[in-house]
Order: structure tokens, then C-alpha cells, then sequence
């Protein structure tokens, strides 16, 4: 049976506040903060434990090699004597962001019935830029069953942030969907990182029905406002987009383009007057999974801030107290991660799938989030301060807590 499964990324040992991420107002505000990697990692078990009690399915992917010091190698430097700002690009741990980690097209949407994957390039942000080989390599070994193509990345200079960037809209997820594919314009203070050509090259490589995908716009006052990807301002589940006043260039045109090729499609938009742009970054209102309750209904799984937002919360309660498609409001606090622009819709992939045909490493259940949780009680950071990157211990520490979460799960081979 296909259903949705969620895989989030685990936060890395050397989660930390560098200020890598230009137009990314979270990353650069929390720029040499002390970060905590060990409570970050928690935060976001908890937030998988916390879905699978909604009778969701849940897998996660497994933090990459980190500090990437062969990367760092390419450059001609090491993590001994490389310039800071190269050295904090090789400690991040940015893959935890997994809706960056590719995209994805179910198989009903596919020309030839499997369901693609494209691992995301990320070349505008070089922290991110080094991250598509070892993601590559957990999607080839999760996704190895015949029911999956899994793709190398776009070439550049085209950016392509993945799943961040892709919305879909189904009757039911395992039903023929329409793709829309959210692309910027560069130009601005801050960069769109998504680039048109990158994302009809995956619509290609995916075998799309043209008619069944558009490629629509996103307004450059968002992303000059801050909303680095379209999943800061708008998420799409079954038949419902969700989505701020602000989101796309043409709004109009993209509404009316997308009631077209979906007609059953249900906006529910939020005004800039309710909620301002800022409102809705600064609380990553957005930034929620919309996800279907298997006892009916729609439930938004959202960061605590958008509780702590009043134009925010007044909104949301008027929306339950209405009829509204969402039916539950669901907060959960991933605020580590937060501190970085990374909500709990960036901490997941949403693939759309039979889970018996995933590698069972790869899916999760209590008792193995309670083991990973207790790897990163005993191994990880409790705290990094950004002098900490040029230590040699714990460079030795954060790879002896990485190795010891993957021999935890049976996953050695990618050490
Ligand atoms: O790419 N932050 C990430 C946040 C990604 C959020 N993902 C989605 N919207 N889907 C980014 O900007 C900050 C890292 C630092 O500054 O150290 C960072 O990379």
C-alpha cells in the first residue's frame, strides 16, 4: 500500500551557530551562539516519536561525515589550517534538513510507475554544496528496491534545493498528483536558490505528465523578506495548499493556475493582514508538516514559536473554530534547529511509497528511536562553541558519536 512516510534527518554531533546562510534571517541572527547538539538531537527524536503517536510512519536518514575534511581537501586546505569561514562550512550539519535532500515524485505521478528521487545539488550556499554525495549514498541503499529510481544531481550552475522547492496535490497520496515546482529569480539582496531550469530538468528526468505539473514563481518579496525556500510560506497535502498572501510573484496567475490543472485543489490562504510576512518567517507558521490523520481530518504539526506569534495563534484558532480543512493544531519544539531556519517541515522528506519496499534500517519505531536516542545521550556534544571547530578532540569525539549511531543500526557501511 502506498502511504506517506516522513523521513527526518538526526541532528548531527556537530550541529552548531555559524551564520552560514545568507538570506536565511534565523542563521544569521543566532550567528556564534553556543548551539547544543546533544538536546538538538533529542528535540528532533521527539518530534518523530511524537508523529508515530498520530499513527504516522516515520523513517530517518543518518547524519553525514562530518567535519568533511576530504571537501576541505578539494580546496587545498585541512581543517589544521583552513580560514574559519571554510572550516565552519565543512563542520555544518545541515543535512538534519532533509526536505534539501531531494525530490520526489511518487510513483502514480511517473510516466513509467516507480517512484524518482533527485538528490539536491545545493551549490548557491557552499556549506551545503558538499552535502549530495553522502546523501546520495544513503538514498541508493534506503531506495535500492526496484519500485524506486534514484538520481544523481542536477548539474550546475542550476541550483536545486529539492523538496523545499515541490509541493503536491492528490485526492489521496497514493493517487496521480499534480506537481508544482517553486522557483526564484536571482537578482535581489539575497539569492533564489532554486532555479528554473533545474527544476524542468527534473521534471523530465521524472517522467511528468506536462499537464500534471507547473512551474510557477515564487514572489521575490519573500524571499527578499527572508523566505529562503517556498516551504517557509506554503505547504501543500491532498487536496489542500496552504499558503501566505505573499508566496508567489503572480498570485493570481499561480492560483488560477493551479485551481486549473487541480481543480478540487482547496487554498487556504492567510492574508498579510492577519499575519505579516515577518509574522509568518519569524514563526514558520508555514514551516509545519500538513499531514492526514488516519482518523480523518488534517492536523498542522508546528514549531512552538507559532504558538508564542498572537497574529499567529489568532489565526490558526479562528481557522479550528471555523471549518476549516486543518483540525488540529500539533506544536512540538525542534527550537535548536529553529535558531538555524530549519522548521519541521525542513527536518523531513516526504516519500510516497510502500514502506516494505524501503530498507528496513531506515524506518523507525519507539524502541529504535529510543536506541538512537540513547547513542546520542551517551555520545553526542552537549554544547559547540564556535571556537570549538578548530579542536582536534572533538573532531576525534564527533566522528566516534556518528560511527557509534550507525554500528547502533546496522548501518557500518556507511562510515
Ligand atoms: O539551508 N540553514 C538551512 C535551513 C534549511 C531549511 N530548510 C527548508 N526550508 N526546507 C539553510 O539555510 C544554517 C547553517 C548555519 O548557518 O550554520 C543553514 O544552513
Amino acid at each position: 500500500m502506498l502511504t506517506e512516510i516522513n523521513f527526518d534527518g538526526i541532528i548531527g554531533p556537530t550541529h552548531n551557530y555559524a551564520g552560514l546562510s545568507r538570506g536565511n534571517i534565523a542563521s544569521a541572527s543566532n550567528a556564534g551562539d553556543v548551539s547544543q547538539p546533544r538536546a538538538a538531537a533529542l528535540q528532533g527524536i521527539e518530534k518523530m516519536r511524537h508523529n508515530i503517536a498520530l499513527g504516522l510512519r516515520q523513517g530517518f536518514f543518518m547524519p553525514l561525515d562530518r567535519p568533511d575534511a576530504p571537501w576541505l581537501e578539494t580546496l587545498c586546505t585541512s581543517l589544521d589550517t583552513a580560514e574559519p569561514h571554510l572550516r565552519a562550512q565543512a563542520w555544518s550539519a545541515s543535512s538534519m534538513w532533509a526536505a534539501n535532500a531531494a525530490t520526489v515524485s511518487p510513483a502514480p505521478d511517473s510516466g513509467d510507475g516507480k517512484c524518482h528521487l533527485t538528490v539536491a545539488n545545493l551549490v548557491t550556499m557552499p556549506h551545503r554544496s558538499h552535502e549530495w554525495p553522502g546523501t546520495l549514498a544513503q538514498l541508493r541503499i534506503a531506495f535500492a528496491d526496484p519500485a524506486f529510481a534514484v538520481h544523481g544531481p542536477v548539474p550546475a550552475p542550476f541550483g536545486d534545493e529539492g523538496a523545499a522547492n515541490h509541493m503536491r496535490l492528490c485526492s489521496g497520496h497514493g493517487s496521480a498528483g499534480v506537481e508544482i515546482f517553486v522557483y526564484g529569480l536571482s537578482g535581489g539582496r539575497f539569492p533564489a536558490r532554486q532555479h528554473i531550469d533545474a527544476s524542468k530538468a527534473i521534471a523530465r528526468k521524472h517522467k511528468l505528465d506536462p499537464s500534471r505539473t507547473l512551474f510557477i514563481r515564487q514572489s521575490d518579496t519573500a524571499i527578499q523578506g527572508g523566505a529562503f525556500h517556498n516551504d517557509v510560506v506554503a505547504v501543500a497535502n491532498e487536496h489542500v495548499l496552504f499558503t501566505h498572501e505573499t508566496a508567489f510573484e503572480d498570485r493570481e496567475g499561480a492560483h488560477a493556475q493551479i485551481r486549473a490543472a487541480f481543480p478540487d485543489v482547496e487554498i487556504v490562504e492567510v492574508p498579510a493582514s492577519a499575519v505579516s510576512l515577518p509574522e509568518a518567517i519569524k514563526s514558520y507558521l508555514f514551516n509545519a508538516q500538513l499531514v492526514s490523520l488516519p482518523d480523518g481530518g488534517m492536523g498542522l504539526v508546528l514549531p512552538t514559536e507559532a504558538r508564542e506569534t498572537p497574529a499567529v495563534w489568532t489565526w490558526l484558532e479562528a481557522h479550528v473554530a471555523g471549518n476549516g480543512p486543518i483540525r488540529r493544531l500539533l506544536p512540538v519544539d525542534v527550537r535548536q534547529s529553529m535558531a538555524n531556519g530549519g522548521g519541521p517541515a525542513c527536518l523531513r522528506l516526504r516519500v510516497v511509497a510502500d514502506p516494505s519496499t524501503v530498507d528496513p534500517r531506515f524506518l523507525a519505531d519507539p524502541a529504535k528511536l529510543d536506541r538512537i536516542a540513547d547513542v546520542v545521550a551517551a555520545h553526542w556534544p552537549e554544547a559547540i562553541a564556535p571556537g570549538d571547530l578548530a579542536s582536534t578532540a572533538l573532531v576525534r569525539d564527533v566522528q566516534r558519536a556518528r560511527s557509534a549511531l550507525l554500528e547502533a543500526l546496522g548501518l557500518a557501511e556507511l562510515i
